[in-house]
């Protein structure tokens, strides 16, 4: 039994007060809804301190070994239910508030996200952060604390605007400030030799300052930190200029280091190459590093043990710098050689490789990263030759530094002792096809990791009404063992359970439709099928796909009014600002929204709705109320996917392509009770090499030829006809994401989603068998999958 379990509900009530009264210095008679907020806040991290602490102390004692998860990015949403959950004090925070005359879930809705991610990679590593605390596995997340997270998306005439994201303008709670725990971190300047030794003397210099966010995990048993930091000058003030009446330029210093950490690149899957994201990269991967040496030292303990207590997790190549990084503390700060320090640094690392779109891998010019780095560049350059050296026999076209560029990904793998892929199918293509030399180089370096996500947010948080009912079935604790939910399978045979289970559906439908009437102002029909498609909006996504096959839908429905099941088709998702074509999609599932809804003719029958600036919240509203979930990507192009496991999860059918982790899921769930279509991935580069595939496609598909027509004719865009020519242009004359060819099959499987939805009964034992069978996919497994085949590291439970 845990300590805070000892927590009554009384003192409970009394530490809220205690806290408006004293911490935000309001009575309750005119305490605001963020007044109570704050205090139910502080009343709730009061209660993870205690284990937080003591979690650190049995680390420092027992010397475990720690994890330390570099990345970009963490996607964590909304924090205080998640916590009130995981101390197992939602009902107790809820009835305290009620005596207080106050409303739980007001003040959760209240909260704004802390979106400083852009989408499946930034959330899995809030999933992993949630799962390391839950099986007590030692452990920092190091990440940047963005002022700005992911832009806000509005949609103005079906197009998208961007606007600035504001997650800190009001006090965030959860977070300690840490003005001691900082760190210079340089930038340029040169280079010079001294005794045998190279010194950098950085000519710009920044201070990182470190923000303590605990991340308790599921029981309060344990808690580690996430730890991000923030760019400040290394003078605040330039107090000359001042003087002379120049205030802009005094202020400077602070404004140039403050950039560094002011906004969140929106794109995760593009390169940016731009100096200031290197900037960023470094400053994280430098004070996580000088964070890390630091703690090892204060432990006693000798730099050379250092794999021995640290396992460093780079989350895609954005942290790469690593490597890099520690053989400069190593060699430069401690006087290490350099053979040494890279055998140290290879048994630490490990990297995480989340993408093959060529477009998404880094690839840093060298005089970029020769003057924002000039020490690194040439330590980049050391770690290629010492490669070299090791396999002479190597292909010469093998290297981490070619054509005046440095390739990060392989910087990545040749300083990593484990690479992993994040599904079965994506692993076997980054051997395949992204790095086959290296990995022919370093066989067993290479492993799978398929992803996983937390069971306590995306089940128990947010579907209370499933949650409830799998309790009630097979009793309580599968939250932190998910593979329990086997035990509901023999249930799946009873229709009294498939009608609960049919039940607890229909009422997030019924809530999902009431805040759809409220925000988009559509009255919809909370017994058609709700097919959902959120995630970030990208061509091999193919949202286009979908969109083009719910027009040729609405043909056959004008042509035969009343004889479909009726369907709510829900879009989400935000596209990069400066990516057209993802733009151009999200306008067009917009103009044809306008049109289909509009139509009398088949509007009980079909729906379009796109809400704006979907974010963790928003995919907490919809995904216990979707029925189907829409996973079609371009096959070989996803790498795994984390939506369509928690669609999955909440027992929404899945239509979808072999693809990432949809091959896993299908083979878990059972084939018959998945819509699986479309090429596969050798498929996909078979087809491609026909330069006429599409058009061949099309030609053979009466249904699509009239969308393509109707949405050239302007049918969707009557004021500017002409709005989507380059679109349609595009699908006929190139592609290459595969749209034409997988049209006609992904129509086919549509039409076998409604003749099972037809089917209650069928429906049912579906839906619940995809609940039952999701247990591998928690991010538990995932995580002890990190520990035993990566990290080497132990639960301290
Ligand atoms: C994304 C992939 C997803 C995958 C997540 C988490 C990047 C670079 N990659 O398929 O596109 O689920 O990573 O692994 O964001």
């Amino acid at each position: 039994m845990s300590y805070v379990n000892a927590i009554t509900n009384t003192s409970l009530r009394a530490d809220i007060v205690r806290h408006l009264t004293f911490t935000m210095g309001k009575d309750a008679a005119h305490a605001s809804a963020y007044d109570w907020r704050m205090a139910l806040s502080f009343a709730l991290r009061d209660r993870i301190v205690e284990p937080w602490f003591a979690a650190t102390r049995r680390t420092w004692e027992t010397g475990a070994k720690r994890v330390y998860y570099l990345s970009m990015e963490f996607l964590v949403g909304r924090m205080l239910e998640d916590a009130a959950i995981n101390l197992g004090l939602r009902d107790a925070a809820s009835e305290a508030l009620a005596g207080l005359g106050v409303d739980f879930s007001e003040l959760v809705g209240e909260e704004p996200d802390a979106a400083l991610g852009n989408g499946g990679l930034g959330r899995l590593a809030a999933c992993y952060m949630e799962s390391m605390a839950t099986l007590g596995c030692p452990g920092y997340g190091y990440g940047i604390r963005y002022e700005h997270g992911l832009f806000r998306q509005s949609i103005e005439g079906g197009e998208q605007r961007e606007q600035a994201e504001t997650w800190l303008t009001q006090r965030h709670p959860w977070e300690f400030e840490r003005p001691e725990s900082a760190y210079l971190v340089g930038f340029r300047g040169e280079v010079t030799r001294l005794a045998g030794r190279a010194v950098w003397t950085p000519s710009e210099t920044v201070r990182a300052e470190a923000h303590d966010t605990p991340v308790i995990g599921w029981g309060g048993r344990w808690a580690n930190t996430l730890r991000l930091w923030s760019a400040k000058p290394t003078t605040l003030f330039d107090l000359a200029r001042f003087n002379h009446g120049d205030y802009a330029a005094a202020a400077e210093p602070e404004a140039l280091a403050r950039t560094l950490s002011r906004v969140l690149y929106p794109d995760d899957t593009t390169f940016q190459g731009k100096e200031l994201r290197l900037k960023q990269e470094y400053f994280l991967v430098s004070s996580a590093l000088q964070d890390i040496l630091r703690r090892h030292l204060a432990g006693g303990f000798a730099l050379g043990d250092l794999p021995a207590h640290a396992a460093i997790q780079m989350n895609d190549t954005h942290p790469a710098l690593a490597g890099p990084e520690l053989i400069r503390l190593l060699v430069d700060v401690h006087g290490m050689e350099f053979a040494a320090a890279i055998e140290i640094a290879v048994a630490c690392l490990g990297y995480t490789n989340h993408t093959l779109l060529p477009e998404a891998l880094e690839r840093w010019a060298t005089y970029l990263m020769g003057s924002v780095l000039p020490r690194h560049m040439q330590i980049i350059e050391e770690i290629d030759a010492w490669h070299a050296t090791r396999h002479p026999t190597r292909p010469h076209y093998v290297g981490i530094v070619k054509h005046h560029e440095v390739r990060m990904g392989d910087l990545a793998f040749v300083t990593s002792h484990r690479v992993n892929g994040v599904s079965k199918l994506h692993t076997e293509l980054v051997k395949t096809s992204l790095f086959p030399e290296l990995d022919a180089l370093h066989p067993g370096r290479v492993v799978n990791v398929t992803n996983g996500v937390t069971p306590r947010r995306w089940l128990r948080m947010a579907n209370p009404a499933l949650s409830g009912l799998i309790t009630r079935s097979i009793g309580p604790g599968w939250e932190a063992d998910l593979d329990r939910l086997a035990a509901l399978q023999p249930f799946v045979e009873d229709a009294g359970f498939r009608a609960d289970f049919a039940a607890a559906k229909r009422a997030n439908k019924a809530a999902l439709a009431a805040w759809i009437g409220a925000t988009q102002g559509l009255t919809v029909n909370p017994d058609a099928i709700f097919d959902v498609q959120v995630k970030r909006v990208h061509e091999y996504k193919r949202q286009l796909l979908n969109i083009l096959q719910c027009i040729a839908h609405w043909q056959r429905l004008r042509d035969a009014p009343g004889s479909a099941v009726p369907r709510l088709r829900i879009f989400g998702g935000k596209a990069a600002p400066g990516y057209h074509a993802a733009k151009e999609i999200i306008r067009l599932i917009n103009d044809v929204a306008l049109v289909i809804n509009a139509d009398p003719k088949t509007r009980d029958a079909l729906q379009i709705v796109y809400p704006e600036n979907y974010n963790v919240s928003m995919a907490e509203r919809l995904v216990p109320a979707a029925d189907l979930s829409e996973q079609i990507s371009t096959a070989g192009k996803e790498a795994s996917g984390t939506g369509n496991m928690k669609f999955a999860l909440n027992g929404a059918l899945t239509i979808g392509t072999l693809d990432g982790a949809n091959v896993e899921i299908r083979d878990e769930v059972g084939t018959e009770n998945f819509f699986l279509f479309g090429l596969t991935a050798t498929e996909v580069a078979e087809r491609r090499r026909d330069p006429e595939h599409a058009r061949r496609a099309i030609l053979a598909s009466q249904p699509l030829q009239d969308v393509l027509q109707m949405i050239a004719e302007g049918r969707f865009s009557p004021g500017e006809p002409g709005r989507y020519h380059g679109l349609v242009h595009n699908i006929w004359n190139s592609d290459y994401f595969l749209v034409a060819s997988d049209f006609a099959a992904y129509d086919a499987a549509q039409a076998q989603v409604e003749a099972a939805f037809a089917e209650p009964d069928r429906w049912w034992r579906m839906a619940a068998l995809n609940t039952a069978r999701m247990g591998y996919f928690s991010s538990d497994r995932a995580i002890r999958d990190y520990m035993t085949g990566i990290w080497g590291t132990v639960s301290a439970l």
